[in-house]
């Protein structure tokens, strides 16, 4: 799945809405109290999402919340019918200089089979869009950890390009110049183990 064509993660948040609202799911029909009584009572839900993070074919779920004016997220598995608190970010998540988290996509943006979960913040002023990608690394299933594998902004604010740049997986991400600042097309290929740029195209400013 790719960014660009993300209609099956779409669906899988309008899947697990219609759970919210008492639907039947396969992870059980308590859902709604589970994730709930497992976050601080001040919790305000942005955004939920379902994907495989582990490579298992069968999802977790990813919700992004604030508390106590933070963002947090925090994966939950699910367990006999119910879901089960999986993983706190403890910061990864947290933006810099004014950024504010704006809302989750998962997609195997590195074609590895599992799933990695891309944040987007809208910089100060709104003048571009960060997106930071947290992949499952070393752990177990019971106590995994999620590293940040990429970073990088698009302007104007948009969503990076997930793709292929030779017989690599890639990110490209493009930034228009602006003020006294060049822009880029710059691509990421992953090399197996991270992404490293394998390609750069200057925009020079006007
Ligand atoms: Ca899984
Ligand atoms: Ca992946």
């Amino acid at each position: 799945m790719v960014c660009c064509s993300g209609r099956p993660w779409r669906l899988a948040v309008v899947a697990l809405f219609a759970l919210l609202l008492g639907a039947a799911l396969p992870a059980g029909s308590h859902a709604n109290s589970d994730v709930y009584s497992a976050l601080p009572g001040d919790t305000r839900i942005l955004q939920y999402g379902l994907a495989d993070f582990e490579g298992d074919a069968v999802k977790e779920l990813a919700v992004l919340y604030t508390t106590a004016g933070q963002a947090r997220l925090t994966f939950f598995r699910g367990e006999s019918g119910r879901w089960s608190r999986w993983w706190d970010d403890e910061g990864v998540i947290d933006g810099q200089d004014g950024e504010t988290v704006r809302s989750l996509e998962a997609a195997d943006t590195n074609g590895d089979g599992r799933d990695e979960v891309l944040l987007y913040y809208l910089t100060k002023g709104n003048a571009a869009m960060k997106a930071r990608i947290l992949m499952m690394g070393d752990g177990d299933g019971n106590n995994p950890v999620f590293d940040v594998i990429l970073e990088d902004m698009t302007a104007p604010p948009g969503y990076p390009l997930l793709g292929t740049e030779g017989q690599a997986v890639s990110v490209t991400f493009m930034k228009m110049a602006s003020g006294e600042d060049d822009g880029y097309r710059r691509v990421y290929c992953w090399d197996g183990e991270a992404f490293e740029v394998c390609k750069e195209v200057v925009w020079e400013k006007p």
